[in-house]
């Protein structure tokens, strides 16, 4: 009888009180990977004519790939971005108030390197840090190949927003591991989610100037969307330089004022939303001019209001995710 005037308590207490639950514990599945990448896949960029020979294209390197549980198989590709495709890696969710517990195993047999996964915006104890200190650090921050460590993140009050993570061993300074990073989308307790959500990485690999891994429209990500959905750009930098982002035909709110433009440098990382109200086909680029020549541009597809809806005809491509 007790416990179940206990358990019924329990029952009320979480009916009338909601937000005292406690958050979820998420896992993720991840692996350092070897890949063959191709920065320019068709081998052109359409707005100059200029082309490109497979041999200047393409390296090998190591990417980050999420799998199922236990690492049975490697998720499969999405065609929104943050996808599993190696570059960035996949995108780790959460709210605040969850648990984030990272299975992290390096399958780097090409290059034999260590690696490590490094992770800004979450709280952690110093062992999930994965960032090599010589003499300090252990196994977790120098992952040899064939091992698994986890790391265990929490999405505290304060975290929400987006945040890099990277590798942070030993071999963080060599070229073949430039690929070996990816975004952490954090939303607030009571934020809402967005209808869509578009996720823009600035790098530069090969000498290309990169958006998500690739250059040159066709390559760089596409992203759509219809007029009446909300929609919410992340927009992150990693390497050597700094960028301007900017977006054609929208403007939005920072610091006060509205801006067309923003500065993002090496591992920054910030988000705005916009409601779309004016179809088009509409470019964001780097206005670092020598960036946007060198591939640094893509496509935004905004089409016109469905009959049935702001939503209807496309899929709404946050549905069941934190
Ligand atoms: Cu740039």
């Amino acid at each position: 009888m007790k416990r179940v005037t206990l358990a019924l308590g329990v029952l009320v207490s979480l009916a009338l009180f909601p937000a005292a639950a406690q958050g979820a514990n998420i896992h993720y599945w991840i692996g350092a990977v070897p890949t063959e990448w191709n920065v320019v896949p068709s081998g052109r960029d359409p707005i100059t004519g200029n082309t490109f020979l497979p041999t200047q294209t393409t390296m090998n390197t190591v990417v980050y790939k999420r799998f199922t549980r236990n690492f049975a198989r490697p998720m499969p590709n999405r065609y929104w971005v943050g996808d599993n495709d190696g570059v960035p890696g996949p995108t780790i969710r959460a709210r605040e108030g969850d648990t984030v517990l990272v299975h992290f195993k390096n399958m780097d047999t090409t290059f034999g390197m260590p690696h490590s996964m490094h992770f800004h915006g979450f709280r952690y104890d110093f062992r999930s840090d994965g960032a090599f200190v010589p003499g300090v650090t252990g196994v977790e921050a120098n992952v040899p190949v064939g091992r698994t460590v986890t790391y265990r993140l929490r999405a505290v009050r304060g975290s929400a927003g987006v945040w890099p993570y990277h590798t942070h061993a030993s071999s963080m300074h060599m070229p073949e591991t430039r690929t070996l990073y990816g975004m952490i989308v954090i939303r607030g307790k009571n934020e809402r989610k967005p209808v869509r959500e578009n996720i823009v990485v600035f790098s530069e690999h090969l000498g290309f100037q990169t958006i998500n891994g690739r250059a040159f429209i066709g390559n760089t990500p596409t992203f759509r969307s219809r007029v009446g959905e909300r929609v919410q750009w992340n927009v992150m930098a990693i390497g050597d330089s700094h960028h301007t982002y900017h977006l054609h035909g929208h403007r939005w709110r920072f610091a006060n004022q509205n801006i067309d433009t923003r500065n993002v440098g090496p591992a920054e990382s910030w988000k705005f939303r916009i409601t779309e109200d004016e179809p088009g086909t509409w470019l964001y680029h780097c206005h670092v001019d020598f960036h946007m020549d060198a591939g640094m541009v893509g496509l935004y597809q905004v089409a016109g209001r469905s009959a049935r809806g702001s939503s209807g005809g496309f899929e709404s491509v946050l549905a069941g995710r934190p």
